[in-house]
Formats: structure tokens, C-alpha cells, sequence
């Protein structure tokens, strides 16, 4: 459960929040195929709750576990994840089994058509009833552990995962899933369930599929939301031995540190040091689809595509440093915190729209189609496996490293000129900065850097660039 199961030569996922199962097949296969991702973090798959305006939390409120939603049903999903497995693509679901829809006023309807009364916890299309849960409370205290655990996170009806019945429709939904293709779980609100539910639970679950390329008796992996920053009763230490942790740390951290909260010559002992969990057990993201617009953790330390330049250079650390299992976030733009997904008049969710430039429109911002952030997912997977050497720092915040001999990466966030003769640590010869351009056929659109014979180069990054980052690597070779 700790393996994400990904191709050899790749590193790291993207999540497509709100996207259409659809759209999605298509993305793996003309670009994040192509471009080396390793896989793809979708939206809650099972049926939700229709609230008013469709907010994107619609799809934390569960109605069923019918395979159908705003981003399409069942046969839509089979198809996309065979798709995208077949282009080295893996796909891990968002799943919500901590609680099920709450009460909205009456009678709810679901995305799949099934009703459902929650004042009266009925959920008739799994079934659930009144009895599968815990008796109605209100978390109030988070230094708690059975509060948080037994009582309603945001009035969201709470499932009791201690009870067979309950234990069963989520394996069958897990299982489901499985069969399907998938790779494996995020598992939301994991913080609110018992560990040893959660022990119960995964450790009867399937294993993967090998019809999609799984070698046999491979489990599911599973990331575990638990947002500990330290200070609340439940740590994510008593999560450790069940599956990898989303690790808030990680992005509260990074945004400080980018935002000029820190300097950057520290991240020189980026990883434990910082308190961060052990690289294999953490999930590493500058932000997710919550602290991006101010729900869960981290607060005005995080970054989003809204501060670019900024987010870009976090997103190259954490790509370009060797720590955790990484993840991308891509977003559809927004102003207000509820807003959903771009949507047409009947309330369907719009397609991206994909510009010549590769950019994406209509609503959707697609960082994962940032020239800066994909060809870090390349020298991500070109350096894979090496180590961090020849760090170099100014005191401040410059810094600059190796990985290995197959890559080299420089940080800018003075308000002066980086100019310096640094050790590359590369082959001698001319490489195309993947930053700020591309390689061409033989040429680059962006900065040429020359390594000599000793392995240095002079890197110049100025103030107002674009971009304050540059990295070169072996596969960008001119
Ligand atoms: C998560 N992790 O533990 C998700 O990452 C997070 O996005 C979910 O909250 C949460 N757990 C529950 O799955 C989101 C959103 C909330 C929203 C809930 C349920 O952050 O704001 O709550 O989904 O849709 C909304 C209202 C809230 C209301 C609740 C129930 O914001 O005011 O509570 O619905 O009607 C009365
Ligand atoms: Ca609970």
C-alpha cells in the first residue's frame, strides 16, 4: 500500500480536478502520456449530492456509490482509466467513505438520479440506514481524538466504520474500483476514521488488477489525508503503517519559504530535518484543491497559480529536490471560495479548452500545461534516482544543485542578478534551459548554458525574470 505502482521512469501525478472522465483520456493520451506523468489524482467518483449553484464540495457529500457523476459514469471512467493505463498512465481515485451527504432541507438528490434523507441518515441506494452511524454530535475540539473521529465534520452525516455492513459497501466500492484499473486510493478525511477501521478496511481490499499491467499480489496504494501540523490531538504518526500521508508540512513550508517567509539556502536539509515524514510515506504538493482557496491547512502561507512566479519556483524545488512522492496540482480558475467547475447553462461541466500554445482556456487553468512545470516532470524523471550534490548558496536566497550528473538546477529570489561561475556537475557541452524555453529540434528557445570541461557553468538568472528558476538536464542536451 505504500508502492504508487509507477512505470520505471516516471515520478510524479497530477491531480485534474473537476475534469471529465472523458477529457482525461484524451489528456493521457496526447500529453500527459507523451510527457512522461506517472499518473493522474481524479475527483470523487461515486455519486454526490446536487447542491445549489454546484459548488465543488458537492462532491465531498456521498449519496450512493453509483459510479456517476458530473464527470461521467461508469462505462466513461472504465474507459478512461484503461486509456490512460495504456500510455503509462495511473489512475488514484479521491474516495470519501468517512461520512455520506448532509442534510439539505428535505429530500436529496444525487448526480446519478437516487434519492436520499439524510435528516433521517436513509441512504436507500447503498443501502445505508440510521444504524450504520454514529449518533449526531459536532466536532468542536480537535485536541479530542473521538470527537474528531465519531462526531460530524461539517454536519456531514458520520459513518461508523467499526460496523460490518459498513466495512462491506466500502470494500465493495474500493473493490469495484480495483477491477477497473486503478492504482489506488486517496482516501479523504482519513484523520476522521479510526486506524484500526482503516487497518480493517484496506487490509481486505483486492489486489490489483493485472489485466492493466499490475504484477500480481500488488496492493492498492494509499495516500491518506491527515492534516497534522502539529498541536491537534490525532498525529499523522498513528497513520504511518496503514499507507503514505498527505503531508501539509511539506506545502505550508514551501509556500513560506517561496513567498520569501524563509531563506532559501535552508531547504539545504529539505526533508526530515524540517519534520517532515520519511520521504516513501509522504505525498509532497505546494497545494491542493482545499488550502488553494483557503479551506484545510497552511492558510496565507500557501501558493497557487494566482502568485506564478512564485508557484512556479516552488513547483521546480519540489520536483527538482529528491523528497517524497510528488503530486501537481491542476486547477480551473476561480474568485470565490464555493465556486465549481467552469459549467454551461444545464449545470454540465465545460471541456477544457486547449490553445495553440499548448495552454489551456475556458476556465481551466491546467498548470500541469506550464511549459515550466512539465519539463520539470521530465528532468524529474531524468534525474530519478540520483542523489543531491554540490549544493551551492549565496546566504541567502540564491541556492543552485546537482542531482547526480544528470541534472542541475538554480533558484533566484534576490532582487538582484544570480551571475556566477557554478559546478554543474554535467558532461561538458551546451544545454537548453528547460525553464525559460525548450529544445527545438537542435536549437533552444530559451537560455543556452555552456558546461566546460570542468563540469561548470555561468548561470544568470536576473530579478525581474520571468521566471526565477533554471535547470538543465541530460535529455536537453543541444
Ligand atoms: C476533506 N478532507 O478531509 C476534503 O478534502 C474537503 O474538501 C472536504 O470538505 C471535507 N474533507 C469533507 O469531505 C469540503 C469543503 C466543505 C464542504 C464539504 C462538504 O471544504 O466546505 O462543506 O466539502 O461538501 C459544505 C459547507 C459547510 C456545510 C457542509 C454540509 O461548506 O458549511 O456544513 O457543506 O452541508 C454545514
Ligand atoms: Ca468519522
Amino acid at each position: 500500500q505504500f508502492d504508487p505502482h509507477q512505470l520505471p521512469d516516471r515520478s510524479t501525478m497530477v491531480h485534474l480536478f473537476e475534469w471529465k472522465w472523458d477529457d482525461i483520456a484524451l489528456e493521457c493520451e496526447n500529453f500527459l502520456g507523451p510527457k512522461g506523468f506517472a499518473g493522474i489524482q481524479v475527483s470523487p467518483v461515486n455519486e454526490n449530492v446536487i447542491a445549489p449553484k454546484r459548488p465543488w464540495w458537492e462532491r465531498y457529500q456521498p449519496i450512493s456509490f453509483i459510479l456517476t457523476t458530473r464527470s461521467g459514469n461508469e462505462q466513461q471512467f472504465a474507459n478512461m482509466v484503461k486509456r490512460c493505463n495504456k500510455v503509462g498512465v495511473r489512475t488514484y481515485v479521491d474516495v470519501v467513505f468517512n461520512h455520506m451527504a448532509a442534510k439539505q432541507g428535505g429530500q436529496a438528490v444525487g448526480t446519478g438520479g437516487s434519492r436520499a434523507y439524510p435528516e433521517n441518515k436513509d441512504y436507500p441506494a447503498v443501502p445505508f440506514t440510521n444504524a450504520d452511524f454514529h449518533p449526531s454530535c459536532g466536532i468542536q475540539d480537535y485536541n479530542d481524538a473521538y470527537q474528531v473521529r465519531n462526531c460530524e465534520l461539517v454536519a456531514l452525516r458520520d459513518l461508523n466504520q467499526t460496523i460490518p455492513h459498513v466495512q462491506n459497501k466500502i470494500l465493495e466500492f474500493l473493490d469495484r474500483l480495483v477491477d477497473l484499473g486503478v492504482a489506488g486510493f486517496r482516501v479523504d478525511a482519513a484523520k476522521h476514521m479510526w486506524p484500526n477501521d482503516l487497518r480493517v478496511i484496506y487490509g481486505s481490499l483486492k489486489n490489483l488488477n493485472t489485466a492493466h499491467g499490475f504484477p500480481p499480489n500488488s496492493k492498492p496504494f494509499i495516500v491518506q489525508e491527515v492534516i497534522d501540523l502539529g498541536g491537534e490531538g490525532i498525529k499523522r504518526d498513528e497513520y504511518v503503517d496503514l499507507g503514505a500521508i498527505t503531508e501539509f508540512k511539506v506545502s505550508a513550508a514551501i509556500g513560506k519559504a517561496f513567498r520569501g517567509g524563509d531563506d532559501l539556502k535552508n531547504l539545504k536539509n529539505w526533508g526530515e530535518q524540517w519534520g517532515f515524514l520519511e520521504s516513501s510515506k509522504a505525498l509532497v504538493f505546494v497545494d491542493n484543491h482545499d488550502n488553494q482557496r483557503g479551506h484545510g491547512a497552511g492558510g496565507a502561507d500557501i501558493l497557487t497559480y494566482k502568485q506564478s512566479k512564485p508557484y512556479k519556483m516552488a513547483t521546480a524545488f519540489n520536483l527538482g529536490f529528491p523528497f517524497g512522492i510528488t503530486r501537481i496540482m491542476s486547477s480551473f480558475s476561480f474568485d470565490d471560495t464555493d465556486q465549481g467547475p467552469p459549467k454551461d447553462s444545464s449545470g454540465n461541466i465545460k471541456s477544457p479548452v486547449i490553445q495553440k500554445d499548448g495552454s489551456c482556456d475556458a476556465g481551466w487553468v491546467c498548470e500541469h500545461r506550464w511549459r515550466q512545470i512539465y519539463n520539470m516532470v521530465e528532468f524529474q524523471n531524468q534525474v530519478k534516482g540520483t542523489e543531491v550534490g554540490n549544493w551551492w548558496d549565496n546566504g541567502k536566497n540564491q541556492i543552485a544543485f546537482c542531482r547526480g550528473n544528470a541534472g542541475f538546477i538554480a533558484f533566484n529570489l534576490e532582487s538582484f542578478d544570480l551571475n556566477q561561475d557554478i559546478q554543474t556537475c554535467l558532461p561538458a557541452g551546451t544545454y537548453c534551459d528547460v525553464i525559460s524555453g525548450d529544445k527545438v529540434g537542435s536549437n533552444c528557445s530559451g537560455k543556452k548554458v555552456l558546461v566546460g570541461n570542468d563540469g561548470k557553468a555561468r548561470i544568470i538568472i536576473g530579478p525581474n525574470e520571468d521566471d526565477g528558476v533554471l535547470a538543465i538536464h541530460k535529455g536537453k542536451k543541444l
